[in-house]
């Protein structure tokens, strides 16, 4: 059996309002820890947007390290895929691939090209091992996509999904020439699907509409599992219980704060049904609107009906339980 934990979307460095998540970071960092120790996982898969800007800040890389030493110290076994996504810098998150490499931990943060043109793809494909050490499943890791990654001719908006495409059915055919029969193939990837549910006020504004939604075919039916990263919302894709968004850990708007965040976490066994499980993130902080959890209210009008009493709050969590 292979058991594996995916996530994404973390946003590490990421502010809402002005102010900092670390701390929420940091509390979800520990408890998935917790975890992969409890569960005894063999793998863990972060989908992309592991930052929340191109130049994170110090502290957020520090944490990033942190968490990625602490892992493989306590778990030296687990297989653990990164890959970038939009909101990352690809060529810093390949960086220090070398010194992640030697640690056991495979980051991917974009497509290398040589000056031929073409893609190492032997970069994309990690074996993941079960609890033996044997390897029972190939992942191949592909990174958010940008223009420039398209092949040549393929630039166009209309052809963007074409190259998208072309470029998923190469690392798929790659993949299918690594693995010997039995074993599974895993796909991760950073990127939209078509009737992908979005937040408001997260995703949408970095999304040009929905002319570069993917359709689900890009993935065929050889394919034990797909990890997507991009969209916040814990989301399966169409009616396949094998592709799915793990969401992300934390809210990273008022319009996620009634998300169940989650990590998903799958388990292979050999002839039987892929079993996917749901594990829900315990919340460290609540993001609550006042005063009714619907609209909001401008501070200096709050203030002004509090001192005057005509303000009543009730707070309630997003489950809708009161807290007071
Ligand atoms: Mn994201």
């Amino acid at each position: 059996m292979l058991s594996l934990f995916h996530t994404a979307d973390w946003h590490l460095g990421h502010y809402l309002h002005g102010v900092s998540r670390q701390f929420e970071h940091q509390r979800f960092l520990d408890w998935l820890l917790g975890e992969l120790l409890s569960k005894q996982a063999d793998a863990l898969i972060v989908a992309g947007d592991i930052f929340d800007s191109a130049n994170p800040s110090a502290a957020a890389q520090a944490r990033f390290y942190e968490f990625l030493v602490k892992t493989r110290t306590r778990q030296p076994d687990l297989d653990v895929i990164l890959i970038g996504g939009n909101h990352d810098s690809a060529s810093r998150l390949d960086a220090p691939s070398p010194i992640l490499n030697a640690l056991g931990v495979k980051i991917v943060g974009g497509l290398m090209r040589d000056d031929q043109g073409g893609i190492d793809w032997d970069r994309l494909i990690v074996p993941l091992t079960n609890k033996s050490g044997e390897i029972t499943a190939w992942c191949g890791a592909m990174p958010f996509l940008r223009n420039a990654d398209l092949p040549a001719g393929e630039q166009g908006s209309d052809s963007l999904i074409a190259g998208v495409t072309m470029l998923y059915a190469e690392l798929i055919a790659q993949l299918q020439k690594k693995s010997t029969p039995g074993e599974s193939l895993i796909l991760t990837g950073h990127c939209y699907m078509v009737n992908g549910c979005l937040s408001e006020l997260s995703e949408r504004k970095i999304l040009g509409g929905n002319q570069h939604a993917l359709p689900v075919e890009l993935f065929p039916d050889n394919i034990a599992y797909v990890a997507l990263g991009h969209l916040h919302l814990a989301q399966r894709v169409g009616l396949n219980e094998h592709i799915r968004y793990s969401g992300s850990p934390i809210p990273l708007s008022f319009d996620e704060a009634g998300y169940t965040h989650q990590v998903v976490q799958v388990d292979i066994k050999p002839g039987l049904p892929l079993e996917t499980m749901a594990v829900k993130i315990p919340r460290s902080i609540e993001l609550i609107r006042i005063p009714n959890g619907k609209d909001f209210a401008v501070l200096s009008e709050l203030v002004f009906q509090w001192k005057t009493c005509s303000l009543k709050i009730t707070f309630r969590r997003s489950n809708g339980r009161s807290l007071n």
